[in-house]
């Protein structure tokens, strides 16, 4: 049986500020280590022939957090895009953002146009980095362009159903979320990608972020193709 590797893996990357506070770092600094454990595992992702890797780096939520911590997340934002141009060249890694940009300051609007228009031929892997996203806010942006579009005349209503509203949310044009990972120790979804992961297998380690390894990840991929070859069958099917 050949082993089934996820299309499409989604992470939400918590547990930085308890990692820095558990290294008697200042708060932030646990976002700049996380910032650096993300390579291996896009690397990891990439060899493993995955098509999508999707990460929550900074929710619609997060603008409630402390105003120097935005600011921190925001600058880490933008250096981090520069930085992972040349990998994103160097593996022919396409890179999308989803998320309400409006409330993000100009420069870096047009740093994240910029970075997708540079890797929009390329095709060994999509890397989409989650901005100002909520699962929500994806929902009503996506009810607002239909509701438009039968304003226009363009669409009927009846017309309306998971199909045609799947193009219109996020991602709409990639494969659904088969793989939803979170790190940190909660078990919420926290309002991220809810359309898109109405049929993932759920993952959730202690592993702060930070310290979340490619071993570990591939224990997750391993574990989704057992699910995956039990998924539909009863547990008869399965004990003969
Ligand atoms: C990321 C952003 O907490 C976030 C801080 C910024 C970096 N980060 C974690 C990301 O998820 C942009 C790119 Cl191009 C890659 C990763």
């Amino acid at each position: 049986m050949s082993t089934l590797i996820p299309k499409h893996i989604a992470i939400i990357m918590d547990g930085n500020n308890r990692y820095a506070k558990a290294q008697g770092l200042k708060t932030g600094q646990g976002h700049v280590v996380g910032k650096d454990a993300l390579d291996p595992i896009v690397e990891h992702c990439l060899q493993a022939g995955v098509d999508v890797l999707t990460v929550f780096a900074f929710s619609s939520e997060n603008w409630q957090r402390p105003e120097a911590e935005v600011e921190l997340l925001m600058r880490l934002l933008s250096a981090t895009i520069y930085e992972q141009m040349p990998r994103m060249d160097k593996y022919q890694i396409c890179l999308r953002f989803i998320g309400d940009r409006s409330g993000l300051d100009k420069d870096l609007q047009q740093l994240m146009a910029d970075a997708e228009a540079k890797t929009a031929h390329f095709t060994n892997m999509t890397l989409v980095i989650a901005v100002s996203y909520g699962g929500q806010w994806d929902m009503v942006n996506a009810s607002r362009q239909l509701a438009r579009q039968v304003e226009l005349g363009s669409l009927q209503v009846a017309d309306i159903d998971e199909q045609s509203f799947g193009q219109f949310v996020q991602l709409g044009d990639l494969p659904a979320v088969d793989m939803l990972i979170r790190t940190g120790g909660e078990y919420r979804i926290s309002n991220f990608l809810l359309w898109q992961t109405a049929y993932a297998e759920l993952f959730f380690t202690e592993t702060l972020w930070p310290e979340f390894r490619p071993v570990e990840l591939q224990g997750m991929m391993d574990e989704f193709g057992r699910r995956q070859r039990r998924f539909g069958k009863t547990s008869e099917q399965i004990e003969t």
